[in-house]
């Protein structure tokens, strides 16, 4: 195989980590890939800016199959006494804490579709009648900040036995009543600490933090928790994610 390596390579190789790639991994993969090195690792060959952001991408695909792989079922995410509670909890989203999403409770439905029996919306007081659990973890943002918080809810996959969702099917998604939207692979939506948030530290979720419900996963990073979620699908067709398509690495383990 002949590599060909475009005279501007340097400066692509740069522009295409800036988009592609996480924040965390950029100055790692600045200091560490040539644009040979890239080129061997996927056999791509790189003549063109989307040449060279495919082969990252690619690259990133193949870190989700490994990250998955590695992904234990049973090992829990660490938890933490009242004490350690962050207050205030730090709020996030694309936007600003006065465009946050005033979602009608009452009026709210929780839509299911895909690869599931009964696709039969929820209500939240049906919701909040299944079993509940609560939890002090910790989140973790790639913009730089962690924080402790206490999520009550239910289950996750008690809800995905309930409606009947295929559990060997890859992907579990998200759509929020905002444009956010995220997927997880079915062994997370699995893992005993994946919860359905309903309360934040003892209350109702307050619209900051995603009332109606989030979904809560200690063992993912922050993007990879929706708030405000309003639809939930179960599909074998990967879907990525808000953040995940500008570049995020999909499966976002913490
Ligand atoms: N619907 C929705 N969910 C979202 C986001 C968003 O913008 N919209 N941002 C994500 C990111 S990047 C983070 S860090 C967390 C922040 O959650 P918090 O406001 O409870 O701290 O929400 C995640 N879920
Ligand atoms: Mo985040």
């Amino acid at each position: 195989m002949s590599i060909i390596i475009p005279p501007d390579g340097a400066a692509m190789l740069k522009d295409a980590i800036a988009k592609v790639a996480q924040p965390s991994r950029r100055a790692f993969l600045q200091r560490s890939l040539t644009l040979g090195g890239l080129s061997l690792l996927t056999g791509c060959s790189l003549d063109s800016q989307e040449s060279v952001e495919r082969a990252l991408m690619s690259v990133s695909r193949f870190n989700d199959r490994a990250q998955g792989l590695l992904f234990d079922p049973n090992r829990l995410a660490p938890t933490y006494p009242d004490s350690m509670i962050t207050r205030p909890f730090p709020f996030n989203a694309y936007y600003e804490e006065d465009e946050v999403r005033h979602v009608d409770g009452e009026a709210w439905r929780l839509e299911l579709s895909g690869l599931i029996a009964d696709r039969k919306p929820w209500t939240l007081r049906q919701l909040q009648a299944m079993p509940q659990q609560s939890q002090i973890t910790r989140h973790i943002c790639v913009e730089g900040w962690s924080a402790i918080g206490k999520w009550g809810g239910v289950p996750f996959s008690v809800f995905l036995r309930r409606i009947g969702a295929d559990l060997s099917a890859k992907y579990v998604g998200f759509k929020c009543a905002d444009d956010y939207f995220t997927s997880i692979d079915m062994a997370t939506a699995l893992h005993p600490q994946t919860l359905m948030a309903l309360t934040y530290d003892g209350q109702p979720l307050p619209p900051r933090y995603g009332f109606p419900m989030k979904l809560r996963m200690p063992t993912k990073l922050g993007y990879k928790n929706p708030k405000h979620v309003q639809a939930i699908f179960v599909t074998n067709t990967y879907s990525g994610g808000y953040w995940e398509d500008q570049g995020y690495n999909w499966f976002g383990g913490s």
